[in-house]
Parts: structure tokens; sequence; C-alpha cells
């Protein structure tokens, strides 16, 4: 199958890092709108002008699937992009619904961009999920920053993560959700700067596990076929770039 995944940047690397881990055999095109990064802190009619490019730009590659491996873009452009095109669409989700069943009595912080967090989407969920008195949120704007400029200096990241978590009372909370794509290139961190009595989770795992049961793709265990992976980048950078975040992930 060919999947199409994209991202404003690099965030969506960590989900592609995913399905290589679970999935066999695939071919995956990524697309890094670089020259547009960051989404989570611009008006939304704009964000969703350079998502309906990119994926205009994606479906003219016969794509079998498309992934919005974006938490800010699923949450502004989802609806609107399935009822353009045909192929399946599966966006990401901050991991609220876990995160509220693993807490038991305690509560919940969902991290991620400004945007997400405004949106109805997540705010919809949060309500559904009759979560309102347990679910605090948390936008962590520089930290899509930071990755984007390469930048995982652990004093740098600690001390935002630091100053960021002063404002909650630690001892209330039983999850961290990491609702971004970007995120997860700095879980380490997080679990330096929050009590072990905090979990940590994100969305990842979940999206690619709906993908191949969506597609009916087989495991990555049951059956070692190689990938194909081929790299987009919008700006000057060159997609090179890229190699070099995926390497990041699989090093760890
Ligand atoms: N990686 C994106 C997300 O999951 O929301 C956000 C990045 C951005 O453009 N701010």
């Amino acid at each position: 199958m060919k999947i199409g995944i994209f991202d404003s940047g690099v965030g969506g690397i960590t989900v592609l890092k995913e399905a290589l881990t679970q999935l066999s055999g695939q071919e995956y095109i990524y697309y890094a709108d670089k020259l547009n990064v960051p989404y989570g802190t611009k008006p939304k009619e704009e964000v969703k002008k350079y998502i309906f490019d990119v994926v205009e730009f994606l479906s003219t590659k016969n794509i079998d699937a498309l992934i919005i491996a974006c938490n800010t873009a699923t949450s502004i452009a989802v609806k609107d992009l399935r009822d353009k095109y045909n192929f399946p669409i599966i966006g990401m989700e901050p991991a609220v619904k876990p995160a509220v069943e693993n807490s038991e009595d305690k509560k919940v912080i969902v991290t991620a961009t400004s945007l997400t967090l405004k949106e109805k989407k997540f705010n919809d969920l949060v309500t559904r999920l009759n979560s309102r008195d347990i679910v605090d949120s948390l936008p962590l704007p520089k930290l899509v920053e930071y990755a984007e400029n390469f930048i995982f200096e652990e004093d740098v990241i600690i001390s935002y993560l630091r100053k960021e978590f002063e404002k909650f009372n630690l001892d209330e909370y039983g999850t961290v959700v990491l609702g971004c794509t970007h995120f997860p290139y700095y879980k380490e961190f997080f679990k330096k700067v929050l009590p072990n009595t905090i979990d940590i989770i994100d969305g990842n795992y979940g999206t690619i596990n709906h993908l191949k049961n969506l597609l009916n793709i087989k495991d990555r265990f049951e059956d070692k076929k190689k990938d194909k992976i081929t790299f987009y980048i919008s700006g000057k950078e060159d997609n090179e770039i890229l190699v070099k975040y995926l390497n990041l992930l699989q090093s760890k």
C-alpha cells in the first residue's frame, strides 16, 4: 500500500517511525510543510489553505490512504478533507480517552499546540468523555520550535519543561498526554521533569494500529518485508534533513 503522511514539519516523522515499527513492507510518502511551520500558532483559515495544498499534492501520488500526522491539522481540516477526497484519511487526536481511563482518581494534563487546545474538536472530546473537571491543558509551542531547529540540549529542554509544569501541583495528576506529534522527540525529558507516578502517553501507537486494521496490513513480526520511503519538503531545506530525524528516533 502507498501511504501519504504529512505534518507541518518534522513532527510526523514520529508517526512514520511508529508505522515502520508496527507494519511490514509499505510504501510511504512523507511531506513536511517546513515552509509554513508552525501551524499551531497561526490563524485557522491560513493553516487550512496550507493543508489543502499539501493534500492535493499527495493525492497526485496515487496514495491508498493518508495520515494527517499533526493534531493541529486534524483539528481544523479532517472533516473537510474527508468530504473532498475518496481515500481513507486517518487523523491524530490527543489521547484523552486512554489517559482518563489510565488515571483512575487522578487528573490529566494534555500538552499540545495552542490551536489544538482551543479547537472545538478537542473541547468536544473532553465534554463527551465527561472529563472537564479532570483534564487540564498546557500549550508547549516552544517544543515545536526546538524540534524544527534540531535542538535537543538537555539543559534547554529541561528548563523549559520545568518552568511550564511549575504551574501544576503534580501530585494531583496521573497522566500527561503528548498531544502534538513533535513532542515524542522529547519523551525522555518529560520523564526527567515529571514524577515517576505520572504516565506519559501519545497517540502514535493507536493511530498506526487503526491504519493497520483499516487497510488489513501485516504486522512487522509476522512478515519482515522492506519498506520504501520518499520524502518531500516545502521551502529551502533539503529533504535529506528528514532522514536525520528518522535516524535520531531509530537510534533511541
Ligand atoms: N505536529 C503538529 C501537531 O501535532 O499538532 C504541530 C506542529 C505545529 O505546526 N505547530
